[in-house]
Protein backbone atom coordinates (compact mmCIF):
# COMPACT_ATOMS: atom_id res chain seq x y z
CA UNK A 1 0.00 0.00 0.00
CA UNK A 2 0.94 3.57 -0.70
CA UNK A 3 1.48 6.37 1.81
CA UNK A 4 1.11 9.92 0.59
CA UNK A 5 2.14 12.43 2.79
CA UNK A 6 0.02 15.96 2.11
CA UNK A 7 -1.05 19.24 3.65
CA UNK A 8 -4.63 20.57 3.86
CA UNK A 9 -5.57 22.26 0.72
CA UNK A 10 -2.44 22.21 -1.58
CA UNK A 11 -2.76 21.79 -5.52
CA UNK A 12 0.78 19.78 -5.10
CA UNK A 13 -0.95 17.04 -2.88
CA UNK A 14 -4.48 16.83 -5.14
CA UNK A 15 -1.92 15.45 -7.89
CA UNK A 16 -0.96 12.33 -6.80
CA UNK A 17 -4.25 11.81 -4.60
CA UNK A 18 -6.25 12.26 -7.68
CA UNK A 19 -4.09 9.76 -9.55
CA UNK A 20 -4.04 7.08 -7.08
CA UNK A 21 -7.95 7.61 -7.12
CA UNK A 22 -8.46 7.16 -10.42
CA UNK A 23 -6.13 4.65 -10.75
CA UNK A 24 -7.85 2.86 -8.01
CA UNK A 25 -5.01 2.50 -5.77
CA UNK A 26 -4.76 1.60 -1.96
CA UNK A 27 -3.23 4.21 0.21
CA UNK A 28 -3.17 6.51 3.13
CA UNK A 29 -3.23 9.52 3.99
CA UNK A 30 -0.94 11.44 6.37
CA UNK A 31 -1.12 15.27 6.89
CA UNK A 32 1.81 17.17 7.67
CA UNK A 33 0.61 20.64 8.99
CA UNK A 34 2.94 23.31 7.04
CA UNK A 35 1.09 26.18 9.02
CA UNK A 36 2.57 24.79 12.39
CA UNK A 37 6.27 23.96 10.86
CA UNK A 38 5.93 20.29 10.93
CA UNK A 39 7.37 20.08 7.69
CA UNK A 40 10.39 21.25 8.65
CA UNK A 41 10.44 19.12 11.75
CA UNK A 42 13.75 16.72 12.08
CA UNK A 43 10.62 13.78 12.12
CA UNK A 44 9.49 14.97 8.60
CA UNK A 45 12.59 15.59 6.96
CA UNK A 46 13.90 11.94 8.36
CA UNK A 47 10.80 10.73 6.00
CA UNK A 48 11.74 13.24 2.87
CA UNK A 49 15.02 15.27 3.62
CA UNK A 50 13.85 18.30 1.33
CA UNK A 51 11.35 19.29 4.04
CA UNK A 52 7.99 19.17 1.18
CA UNK A 53 5.16 17.54 0.78
CA UNK A 54 3.87 15.70 -1.15
CA UNK A 55 5.92 12.82 -0.64
CA UNK A 56 4.83 8.91 -1.76
CA UNK A 57 6.41 6.06 0.26
CA UNK A 58 6.19 2.58 -1.43
CA UNK A 59 5.73 -0.73 0.32
CA UNK A 60 9.54 -0.90 0.36
CA UNK A 61 9.75 2.08 2.36
CA UNK A 62 11.18 3.88 -0.63
CA UNK A 63 9.40 7.21 -1.45
CA UNK A 64 9.68 9.90 -4.19
CA UNK A 65 8.92 13.69 -3.82
CA UNK A 66 7.82 16.02 -6.21
CA UNK A 67 4.25 15.97 -7.42
CA UNK A 68 4.71 15.53 -10.96
CA UNK A 69 7.32 12.88 -10.96
CA UNK A 70 5.10 10.60 -8.44
CA UNK A 71 2.08 11.09 -11.99
CA UNK A 72 4.96 9.94 -14.20
CA UNK A 73 5.68 6.88 -11.62
CA UNK A 74 1.71 6.14 -10.66
CA UNK A 75 0.63 5.83 -14.06
CA UNK A 76 3.28 3.73 -15.87
CA UNK A 77 1.52 1.25 -17.34
CA UNK A 78 -1.75 3.00 -17.02
CA UNK A 79 -4.19 4.61 -19.33
CA UNK A 80 -3.12 7.99 -17.75
CA UNK A 81 0.15 7.60 -19.07
CA UNK A 82 0.60 9.31 -22.76
CA UNK A 83 1.33 6.43 -25.37
CA UNK A 84 3.92 7.27 -27.47
CA UNK A 85 7.69 9.11 -26.88
CA UNK A 86 6.26 12.40 -28.30
CA UNK A 87 3.33 12.69 -26.35
CA UNK A 88 5.53 11.70 -23.30
CA UNK A 89 7.88 14.56 -24.42
CA UNK A 90 5.36 16.76 -24.55
CA UNK A 91 3.66 15.89 -21.42
CA UNK A 92 7.05 16.80 -19.30
CA UNK A 93 6.81 19.86 -21.11
CA UNK A 94 3.53 20.88 -19.83
CA UNK A 95 4.63 19.29 -16.52
CA UNK A 96 8.18 21.91 -16.46
CA UNK A 97 5.66 24.58 -17.82
CA UNK A 98 3.39 24.03 -14.64
CA UNK A 99 6.58 24.19 -11.86
CA UNK A 100 7.94 27.55 -13.96
CA UNK A 101 5.27 29.44 -15.06
CA UNK A 102 2.29 28.81 -12.98
CA UNK A 103 2.51 27.20 -9.57
CA UNK A 104 5.48 29.41 -8.67
CA UNK A 105 2.68 32.18 -8.96
CA UNK A 106 -0.75 30.73 -7.88
CA UNK A 107 0.14 29.44 -5.45
CA UNK A 108 2.20 31.82 -3.57
CA UNK A 109 -0.75 34.10 -4.09
CA UNK A 110 -3.12 31.90 -2.94
CA UNK A 111 -1.34 30.84 0.18
CA UNK A 112 -1.08 34.49 1.08
CA UNK A 113 -4.85 35.96 -0.05
CA UNK A 114 -6.65 32.81 0.35
CA UNK A 115 -5.41 30.34 3.11
CA UNK A 116 -3.24 32.28 5.56
CA UNK A 117 -4.30 35.91 4.86
CA UNK A 118 -3.39 37.02 7.60
CA UNK A 119 0.34 36.66 6.71
CA UNK A 120 0.16 38.46 3.27
CA UNK A 121 -0.91 41.62 5.17
CA UNK A 122 1.51 44.41 3.96
CA UNK A 123 2.60 42.00 0.66
CA UNK A 124 -0.43 43.33 -1.81
CA UNK A 125 1.65 44.27 -4.67
CA UNK A 126 3.93 40.91 -4.52
CA UNK A 127 1.08 39.02 -4.81
CA UNK A 128 -0.46 40.85 -7.05
CA UNK A 129 3.25 40.66 -9.39
CA UNK A 130 2.40 36.78 -8.89
CA UNK A 131 -0.78 37.54 -10.34
CA UNK A 132 0.24 39.21 -13.04
CA UNK A 133 2.41 36.65 -13.56
CA UNK A 134 0.04 33.38 -13.07
CA UNK A 135 -2.26 35.14 -15.85
CA UNK A 136 0.85 35.44 -18.49
CA UNK A 137 0.75 31.40 -18.04
CA UNK A 138 -2.84 31.19 -17.84
CA UNK A 139 -2.71 32.79 -21.31
CA UNK A 140 -0.59 30.38 -22.76
CA UNK A 141 -2.19 27.38 -21.74
CA UNK A 142 -5.42 29.47 -22.71
CA UNK A 143 -4.33 29.44 -26.59
CA UNK A 144 -3.26 25.91 -26.13
CA UNK A 145 -6.59 24.21 -25.06
CA UNK A 146 -8.41 26.05 -27.66
CA UNK A 147 -9.31 23.01 -30.34
CA UNK A 148 -8.31 20.34 -27.52
CA UNK A 149 -10.21 18.46 -25.17
CA UNK A 150 -7.26 18.02 -22.66
CA UNK A 151 -3.69 18.81 -22.75
CA UNK A 152 -2.20 16.47 -25.32
CA UNK A 153 -5.60 16.13 -27.48
CA UNK A 154 -8.85 13.94 -26.71
CA UNK A 155 -7.19 11.58 -23.82
CA UNK A 156 -7.57 13.09 -20.12
CA UNK A 157 -3.97 11.96 -18.25
CA UNK A 158 -1.57 12.76 -16.47
CA UNK A 159 -0.58 16.02 -17.70
CA UNK A 160 -4.36 17.03 -17.20
CA UNK A 161 -3.79 16.04 -13.59
CA UNK A 162 -0.53 17.91 -13.47
CA UNK A 163 -1.84 20.87 -15.22
CA UNK A 164 -5.62 21.29 -12.95
CA UNK A 165 -3.60 20.86 -9.61
CA UNK A 166 -3.20 24.57 -9.27
CA UNK A 167 -4.99 26.31 -12.23
CA UNK A 168 -8.48 24.84 -10.96
CA UNK A 169 -7.75 27.13 -7.40
CA UNK A 170 -6.69 30.01 -9.58
CA UNK A 171 -9.69 31.92 -8.47
CA UNK A 172 -8.94 31.47 -4.74
CA UNK A 173 -5.18 33.41 -5.85
CA UNK A 174 -7.10 36.21 -6.95
CA UNK A 175 -7.34 35.63 -10.04
CA UNK A 176 -10.70 36.46 -12.64
CA UNK A 177 -10.31 32.82 -14.39
CA UNK A 178 -13.20 33.67 -16.84
CA UNK A 179 -10.43 35.47 -18.49
CA UNK A 180 -9.15 31.98 -19.89
CA UNK A 181 -12.36 30.02 -21.61
CA UNK A 182 -10.33 27.22 -22.98
CA UNK A 183 -8.79 26.33 -19.42
CA UNK A 184 -12.36 27.20 -17.72
CA UNK A 185 -14.30 24.60 -20.02
CA UNK A 186 -11.05 22.29 -19.71
CA UNK A 187 -11.75 22.22 -15.99
CA UNK A 188 -15.05 21.26 -16.35
CA UNK A 189 -14.12 18.24 -18.65
CA UNK A 190 -11.70 17.52 -15.78
CA UNK A 191 -14.51 17.38 -13.26
CA UNK A 192 -15.88 14.82 -15.09
CA UNK A 193 -13.41 12.25 -15.97
CA UNK A 194 -14.59 9.12 -13.87
CA UNK A 195 -13.80 9.02 -10.58
CA UNK A 196 -12.89 12.43 -10.03
CA UNK A 197 -12.82 13.31 -6.37
CA UNK A 198 -12.69 17.09 -5.52
CA UNK A 199 -9.31 18.57 -3.49
CA UNK A 200 -12.00 18.89 -0.87
CA UNK A 201 -11.63 15.47 -0.30
CA UNK A 202 -7.93 15.15 0.12
CA UNK A 203 -7.59 15.06 4.04
CA UNK A 204 -11.19 13.88 4.90
CA UNK A 205 -9.58 10.30 5.34
CA UNK A 206 -5.84 11.84 6.50
CA UNK A 207 -4.28 10.60 9.49
CA UNK A 208 -2.27 13.43 11.51
CA UNK A 209 1.60 13.08 11.30
CA UNK A 210 3.01 11.96 13.97
CA UNK A 211 6.77 10.83 14.44
CA UNK A 212 6.14 7.62 14.64
CA UNK A 213 3.99 8.11 11.13
CA UNK A 214 4.82 4.99 9.10
N1 LIG B 1 7.76 21.22 -6.67
C1 LIG B 1 7.20 20.55 -5.54
C2 LIG B 1 6.70 21.60 -4.57
C3 LIG B 1 6.51 21.06 -3.19
C4 LIG B 1 6.14 22.16 -2.23
O1 LIG B 1 6.61 23.29 -2.33
N2 LIG B 1 5.32 21.82 -1.28
C5 LIG B 1 4.91 22.77 -0.29
C6 LIG B 1 3.42 22.59 -0.06
S1 LIG B 1 2.51 22.83 -1.55
C7 LIG B 1 5.66 22.47 1.01
O2 LIG B 1 5.76 21.32 1.40
N3 LIG B 1 6.22 23.47 1.69
C8 LIG B 1 6.92 23.20 2.91
C9 LIG B 1 6.86 24.32 3.91
O3 LIG B 1 6.38 25.41 3.54
O4 LIG B 1 7.28 24.10 5.05
C10 LIG B 1 6.08 19.59 -5.98
O5 LIG B 1 5.55 19.75 -7.07
O6 LIG B 1 5.78 18.66 -5.24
Amino acid sequence: MFTLYVTKGSGNCFKPFLALVQLRQAFQVINVDILSGETRSDAFRAINPAAAVPYLRVESGEGVGESNAMLWFLADGSGLMPATPLEQAQSLQWMFFEQSKLEPFISPARFLSFIAPERGQGREQEIEGWREKARTGLAVLDAHLQGRAFMLGNTYGITDIALFGYVHVGAEAGIDMNRFPSVTAWMRRVEQTPDFTPLSALCATAKPFSPTSP
